[in-house]
């Protein structure tokens, strides 16, 4: 089927990337160029746009936008170029990955990818992965829903999605969507509150949902599995479950007794530094509301007892009978209407010994092969497919265990790393080693839009396209159901093109032809959509979007996708696999003398995705230098005034920014913003400055920094100290000095 040639001021509905909540916009077009990304027309989605949204027009005409093939000529690194034709960039890079993987072995290639931003890949990259026999994908998702789909899977089968809208009770671990931040969840929790429902947030700082909660639970950054212990000790104890449903629907309900008896309130009360009466009034509420939803929340993603973490709250929602019921935690499934990227992928293609050799699944199985195919019966059985590779994060390999890897060849040498829609650099802790890994490789690829430091590393920059630019179904990585289409409203510029046209050219050239035989982004969607007995272009004429009606209780049927096919509170599969069956909570490496903070990362910034945009002149306006959040007690003690530039060390190393004090901190804990580098200063600092203010400098991957099962970095609450600068670091801009 041919694309359409997009006309200027049609309609068109595109799903925005910039963040990975994914709103649909509508364009408006003029001269074949992208004028305005603005609100929907439907009443119901117009509130879902934030400011960065509607900028989509100043990232997507950028000066700097990446329109050609580029091929290193310099030092990697040096950030010297030539421009090359498609033709020729994607000949070389067939020719050099043959070569090495003709010497060190398929597994010698790895990817990193963040999946959502460029949308059109349809899991054409594990696909590609599979057929040449290499299982080492890696995520920024590992750190990031992807890694709780893992985990959630093997309590109860599936991941799912909180009703937030129609729940009487919303619980946020850390979670703070608000109007520039996750708009759409920021506005189902306010949805639910006009309609009474009430909202515990627990946090160590007063975030924005913390302000305006019913309860505030102040708690210490990495203690969550411990405050989710007390509330199940309240739970328990004054017998406030679902007996029904606990009887029925889960195992292991004794052991989980007397390992919630090892965590009475008020040792839960000393680890987590919340009042013992607070939490027993917060699980009251929780237990008690007529709907109660935990929605997912990356807070419980990155910490040292992660596992435990997500696996507590999944087993708050079972006790509780919150499971799959209006107003409470959804189990959506595959869309009838969709072949699912997990089916694309083609995992079984891939054999037995080359999974065995998927980085890190020795020491941290969960989210890898070999602990998500002991679900795969259990996953055909209830949902259809063996392979439910949810939020694309149930067969990763392990980040830190394929950068080192990649730095120091073991326990096999990876020399091939494609990086795709992902700044890599600085989206992993331990920053040194990945640049040690990325500066030991035989060939790199990158796949961007703007050249980061990531980028900046490669042997081949490929430019890619953006949202506005192509043809798309977005189907919510198959965490919930609902299908969105997102309409290619102007022509990419010059060579840029999609994800999904690389691997499909790259596979051609390697001699996986016949695994793709689809040539366009609209014959892969027909293909996707065929199910539904309908073509992308009728699709998307019809429907703006599709919502499957949801069904409720769906186990009562189906039973859980898991060994037992019931809620496993006590996990098998953990069990199996030599860990603790049961959760538990691990306490971080402590504060000391030398290093007296907490730090944690994240408060994600209104103006800016992730590592992006800091380009982007309408959003960094918002935003022009990175800030360490410090509470005015710890700020007065160490002689420390607002703007100050301090230097915030760790064992693992320092960054420098500024320091905003802050009455909403907790004592004794630092902010570090995610993502700093400055664009401004290509040319001039190494990798345009990806070493001052990045995050990943400062977070370790050290095996006490991981947990156990997952082997995920504890980047809530690792020790810090600050030292204050007198003068601002070299080679700041202006801008960066001025605000
Ligand atoms: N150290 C550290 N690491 C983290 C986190 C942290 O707090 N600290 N947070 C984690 C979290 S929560 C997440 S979600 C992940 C996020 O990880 P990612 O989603 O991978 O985000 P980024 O690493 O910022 O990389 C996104 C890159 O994609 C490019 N891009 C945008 N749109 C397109 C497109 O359409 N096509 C192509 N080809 N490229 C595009 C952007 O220019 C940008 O460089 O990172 C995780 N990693
Ligand atoms: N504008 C904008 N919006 C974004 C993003 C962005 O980059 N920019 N990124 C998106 C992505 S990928 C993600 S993952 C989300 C993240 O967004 P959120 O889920 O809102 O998470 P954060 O903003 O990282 O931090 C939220 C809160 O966690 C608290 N916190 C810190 N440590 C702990 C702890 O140990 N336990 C608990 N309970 N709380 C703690 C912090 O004080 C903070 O208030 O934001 C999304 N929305
Ligand atoms: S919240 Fe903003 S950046 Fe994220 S998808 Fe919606 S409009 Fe785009
Ligand atoms: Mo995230």
């Amino acid at each position: 089927m041919a694309s359409a040639k997009p006309t200027d001021n049609k309609n068109t509905y595109s799903v925005c990337t910039i963040c990975d909540i994914g709103c649909q916009l509508r364009a408006e077009t003029e001269d074949g160029k992208l004028k305005r990304m603005i609100a929907h027309d439907n009443p119901a989605l117009a509130r879902n746009v934030c400011y960065k949204g509607t900028a989509a027009a100043h990232i997507h005409n950028h000066v700097d936008r990446l329109t050609r093939p580029l091929k290193r000529v310099g030092e990697r690194g040096e950030d010297k170029w030539e421009e090359i034709s498609y033709e020729q960039a994607m000949d070389e890079i067939a020719e050099r990955l043959k070569k090495v993987v003709d010497q060190y072995g398929p597994e010698s290639m790895a990817v990193s990818t963040s999946g959502w931003n460029t949308q059109t890949t349809h899991s054409m990259d594990r696909r590609f992965m599979n057929a040449l026999g290499t299982p080492n994908y890696i995520s920024g998702v590992s750190l990031c829903a992807g890694n709780t789909a893992a985990v959630n899977k093997m309590t109860y089968g599936w991941f799912p999605f909180a009703d937030i809208s129609n729940s009487q009770c919303i619980v946020l671990f850390g979670h703070n969507p608000r109007k520039h931040s996750w708009t759409p969840i920021f506005n189902m929790i306010n949805a639910a509150r006009a309609n009474g429902a009430k909202v515990i947030v627990l946090d160590p700082r007063v975030s924005d949902q913390a302000e305006v909660a019913d309860l505030h639970l102040s708690l210490r950054s990495g203690t969550d599995a411990a405050m989710c212990f007390g509330w199940l000790n309240v739970i328990i104890n004054e017998k406030l479950y679902d007996k029904d449903f606990v009887a029925e629907y889960t195992v292991g309900f004794d052991e989980l007794c007397e390992r919630v008896n090892d965590y009475p309130l008020e040792r839960v009360a000393e680890i987590t530094g919340v009042d013992a009466e607070l939490i027993a009034e917060s699980a009251r509420m929780y237990a008690t509301a007529e709907s109660a939803c935990i929605p997912w929340t990356p807070i419980t993603d990155m910490q040292i007892s992660s596992t435990s973490a997500i696996r507590l709250q999944s087993i708050l929602r079972a006790l509780t009978g919150n499971i799959d019921i209006p107003g409470g935690d959804v189990f959506g499934g595959f869309d009838p209407n969709y072949i699912p990227e997990s089916k694309l992928g083609n995992h079984e293609m891939l054999s037995a010994e080359q999974k065995a050799k998927q980085l890190g699944s020795d020491a941290h199985p969960a989210y890898t092969y070999r602990a998500q195919e002991m679900l795969s019966e259990h996953t055909e059985r209830v949902y259809g497919y063996a392979y439910a590779d949810i939020v694309m994060g149930c067969y990763m390999a392990n980040p830190s265990a394929t950068f080192r890897a990649m730095a120091t060849e073991k326990p096999y040498p990876v020399k091939a790393f494609f990086v795709l829609g992902n700044n890599a650099l600085l989206s992993y802790p331990n920053q040194h080693q990945i640049l040690k890994g990325m500066m030991n490789q035989d060939l790199i690829v990158a796949h961007e839009i703007f050249m980061t430091p990531t980028a900046m590393l490669a042997d081949y920059v490929l430019p890619g396209d953006v949202f506005s630019e192509r043809n798309h179904i977005a189907d919510n990585w198959n965490w919930k159901l609902g299908l969105t289409v997102s309409q290619k409203a102007v022509e990419p510029p010059a060579e840029a093109s999609s994800t999904f046209q690389f691997w499909h050219d790259l596979a051609h050239r390697m001699g996986f032809a016949d695994l793709f035989p689809w040539q366009t982004i609209e014959d892969m969607l027909d293909h996707r959509l065929s199910p539904s007995g309908k073509t992308f272009e009728q699709f998307s004429n019809e429907n703006y979007m599709y919502i499957q009606p949801p069904e409720y209780r769906k186990y009562r049927q189906t039973g859980f996708a898991t060994p037992s096919g019931k809620v496993e509170l006590k996990s098998s599969v953990l069990g199996e696999l030599g860990f603790d069956p049961l959760p538990y909570y691990r306490e971080g490496p402590a504060v000391s003398e030398d290093y007296p903070y907490y730090v944690f990362t994240g408060v994600r910034e209104d103006a800016f995705f992730q590592t992006g945009q800091r380009q982007v002149k309408v959003l960094r306006d918002r935003m022009p230098s990175p800030k360490l959040f410090m509470h005015p007690v710890d700020a007065e003690r160490q002689g420390i005034i607002d703007h100050d530039w301090v230097k915030l060390q760790t064992e693992t190393g320092e960054v420098t920014a500024k320091v905003l004090i802050q009455d909403s901190m907790k004592q004794g804990h630092i902010r570090v913003p995610h993502g700093w580098w400055y664009p401004e200063m290509r040319g001039e600092a190494k990798l345009a400055g990806a070493f001052i203010s990045s995050d990943a400098v400062l977070c370790p991957d050290a095996p006490e920094y991981l947990d156990y099962e997952q082997g995920i970095p504890h980047f809530k609450g690792f020790p810090g100290r600050i030292v204050k600068l007198n003068e601002p670091p070299a080679g700041m801009s202006e801008q960066v000095l001025a605000g």
